[in-house]
């Protein structure tokens, strides 16, 4: 399971850029608007120093990261909806994503050309929800015409088609589909439409390089993360100990990405659990609260199906005793079955029978 998030704002207030930043690609970030057409997809490693502590006793030939998935796509505008700027087809391209980040422009750089002549979050903000509102608004018109075709062979089409226009009415209203109330069977049925509005929102404050630490107000409920993505850019290019120096320079104990990537992390529910073997030391990702099967899943289905027991071992314990067989020795290596809560940070081994 790799986490996916897709990148929206207006144009030109430095989504390439700090998509750039963050899968050191050179995707093109031009000092104009639209300058994205084409969909732009990262694979980003999440930051994790514990892998590295792991990594130290292990030895292992490698180190896997877990991931995340970005994609860049060009700038919405007001009216996008209906053709104005480039259109809105290019959503299409993050319909399938599991979270969005919304750039929001609080830099004030006057050679950077703002679509509207001004720096006003708020009222972006606003632009893009309505945008992304309208795009929804569309999918489900769509869903409406084929739950109406569908009726008449089929009568369980009649609450798929009840469900939608309820939501058609709660997205005319201007509201996101997200804080419709449904039913948990509602919103499982509502997820096969992907639309926009219904996942989760991140907010980055792209802000000037003097607002990196600032502590933003809140954006629809939310804390932005600040974010200088023009630093962050300059920061991927720098070597390890050059990039350092440059943070201590500004006030920051890491890049901001890390930041936000620890943020997406934390708003979808997600965390990380270990492997750790001479051949690799390697992060999984899983929702927090997941059962070991669940976990032994992420790795490969047939670990789930055949799922037997798992050993583990805490990190803290891992660490702190030299590895699984000081931790073993310690009594610190359990033996957990099907039942078990992972926690974040488990290093763990699975027994699986197919
Ligand atoms: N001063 C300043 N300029 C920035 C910052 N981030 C981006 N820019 C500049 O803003 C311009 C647009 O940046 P892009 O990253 O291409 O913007 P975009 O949102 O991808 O724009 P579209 O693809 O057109 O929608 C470029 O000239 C960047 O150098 C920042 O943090 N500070
Ligand atoms: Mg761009």
């Amino acid at each position: 399971m790799s986490l996916s998030i897709g990148i929206v704002g207006l144009p030109n207030v430095g989504k390439s850029t700090l998509f750039t930043a963050l899968t050191r690609n050179q995707v093109e970030a031009a000092n104009y608007p639209f300058a994205t057409i084409e969909p732009n997809v990262g694979i980003v490693p999440v930051p994790d120093a514990r892998l590295d502590a792991l990594a130290r006793i292990v030895n292992p030939q490698r180190v896997l990261p877990a991931t995340v998935e970005f994609v860049d796509i060009a700038g919405l505008v007001k009216g996008a909806s209906e053709g104005a700027g480039l259109g809105n087809q290019f959503l299409a391209n993050i319909r399938e994503t599991d979270a969005i980040a919304e750039v929001v422009r609080f830099f004030t750089d006057e050679d950077v050309v703002h679509v509207d002549g001004r720096v006003d979050p708020a009222s972006d903000v606003e632009t893009i929800k309505l945008e992304l509102i309208f795009a929804d608004m569309a999918t489900v018109e769509k869903a409406i015409q084929r739950f109406n075709k569908e009726l008449k062979g089929d009568k369980s089409a009649a609450d798929r088609l009840a469900l939608a226009q309820r939501m058609l009415a709660h997205l005319e209203a201007g509201h996101r589909a997200f804080s419709l109330e449904m039913t948990d069977d509602e919103r499982a049925a509502m997820r096969t439409l992907h639309l926009l509005t219904m996942k989760p929102m991140l907010y980055v404050a792209n802000v000037d390089e003097s607002q990196v630490g600032a502590d933003l107000p809140e954006i629809d409920g939310v804390k932005p993360i600040p974010i200088c993505a023009k630093v962050e850019a300059d920061l991927a290019e720098l070597e390890a100990d050059e990039a350092a120096e440059y943070l201590e320079s500004i006030g920051l104990e890491e890049p901001g990405l890390n930041t936000l990537i620890r943020e997406a992390y934390r708003l979808l529910g997600l965390m990380s659990y270990f492997t750790a073997g001479e051949k690799e030391v390697r992060a999984w990702t899983v929702p927090v609260g997941a059962k070991a099967p669940q976990a032994a899943g992420v790795i490969h289905s047939d670990f789930e199906r055949g799922f037997i027991k798992a050993e583990v071992v805490s990190f803290d314990d891992f660490v702190a005793l030299g590895g699984e067989k000081g931790a073993r020795e310690a009594g610190k290596l359990r033996l957990e079955g099907k039942d078990y809560v992972v926690r974040d940070g488990d290093v763990m081994h699975f027994k699986f029978n197919v």
